[in-house]
């Protein structure tokens, strides 16, 4: 069994798949840290976990305008400043189950908890490019990346990203051994993954053994038949992959963790607490997250904690909350909430115009309907 050899996993985990494993946290839990713990981050493996012995561990950085060098972990550690970020990462997938309630989609069936948010640590990727002698006017245009986790023809999972998202010096892109100031564990990477703030958690690299600096994008799988997203009229029978750009940065998104859908709240309380996430792509700050309790008739404004970052580099995510009297009177309620971020970028209200054969992007208003119990 090539998953003979998988970690651990906290049993509060709500498994998607076992093997390969997949699993996020129940939502409730999601909005308690600002820091997602690591044992309930949401884990997204599409193949069995590597066991990598950290002192045999070499990572290649080859490629275009570059000498070919091998680094060991402790080089990666020694050699490079150290660097700490706060990003949220969150799969293409996440909220797939709402859009799969409009039209079947093929993916995995995930709530809205595949995102989480984490601090990560490790060497530049840019500073790390430049000791391996890339020029400054390199024409390359992406940096390949592959793991170190193989499918059963022994192709590793790959991915890649811009050079100039790899370059920029606000880019942040890390070759991170750390997050949440622990060792990178097994299911997150260990001992060393790609972290690209801003971007979809594809691009972000587990056991990362091998960086090619190339002309072209990565010939993955994932890359160039996968994490892209098509008009709702395209279905299975006419998709092209090769006419849709791979995803990298992701749209805005916010989410309600609380209540639940379904749940019951007492006649007798005098008020209601609404809870959840907020986040945008490519560094994109969450200004604002408005609530409504009336299915979009009236709106009230949440809210925000989270991490001043600066302009350009809102990596990490809010989370918001609104405390407010409960209506009287009424037997139902329809929560919604809706982020906007610094660019004014709006959420979708609804799913069916952006449903898509894969099932990726759902960004749409998120909707809770709750019974008030006399
Ligand atoms: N890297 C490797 N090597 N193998 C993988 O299966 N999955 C990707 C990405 N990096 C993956 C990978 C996907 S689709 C996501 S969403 C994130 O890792 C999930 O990261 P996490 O498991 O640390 O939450
Ligand atoms: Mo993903």
């Amino acid at each position: 069994d090539p998953y003979g050899n998988e970690p651990l996993r906290h049993p509060v985990l709500k498994v998607n798949s076992l093997k390969p494993f997949n699993a996020e946290p129940p939502l409730e839990i999601l909005s308690d840290n600002y820091l997602t713990p690591t044992e309930i981050f949401f884990k997204r493996n599409h193949l069995p976990v590597p066991e990598v012995d950290p002192k045999k561990f070499r990572l290649e950085i080859m490629g275009e305008g570059l000498t070919s060098i091998q680094l060991t972990l402790n080089d990666l550690k020694i050699k490079f400043p150290k660097h700490t970020v706060t990003a949220t990462l969150q799969c293409a997938g996440n909220r797939r189950s709402e859009m799969n309630a409009v039209r079947q989609v093929k993916g995995l069936n995930w709530g809205m908890a595949a995102i989480g948010n984490a601090t990560w640590t490790g060497a530049k990727l840019s500073d790390v490019l430049k000791y391996a002698g890339l020029p400054e006017d390199t024409n390359a245009k992406h940096v390949q990346f592959e793991g170190l986790d193989k499918d059963v023809s022994g192709s590793p999972y790959g991915a890649s990203i811009s050079i100039r998202k790899a370059l920029a010096k606000d880019g942040d892109v890390l070759l991170a051994y750390e997050m949440n100031g622990e060792n990178l564990s097994r299911d997150h990477g260990f001992p060393l993954r790609v972290v690209v703030p801003g971007v979809v958690g594809a691009r972000n690299v587990k056991w990362l053994s091998k960086i090619i600096v190339s002309k072209e994008e990565s010939k993955s799988h994932w890359q160039v038949n996968d994490y892209k997203g098509f008009s709702p009229s395209v279905d299975w029978d006419t998709v092209d992959f090769s006419t849709a750009p791979a995803i990298q940065e992701l749209p805005i998104q916010s989410a309600i963790t609380t209540p639940c859908n379904d749940d019951h709240i007492s006649a007798d309380d005098d008020e209601v607490t609404v809870k959840g996430y907020a986040w945008s792509g490519g560094g994109q700050e969450v200004i604002r997250v408005d609530v409504s309790l009336d299915g979009g008739k009236t709106w009230q404004v949440a809210e925000l904690t989270g991490e001043k970052q600066d302009e350009g580099q809102a990596w990490a995510w809010k989370l918001w909350q609104l405390t407010v009297p409960l209506p009287k009177g009424q037997k139902n309620l329809e929560i919604i909430c809706k982020a906007v971020d610094n660019n004014y970028n709006v959420q979708p209200d609804t799913v069916a115009p952006i449903w898509n054969l894969r099932g990726v992007l759902n960004n749409s208003w998120s909707r809770v309907k709750v019974t008030i119990e006399p």
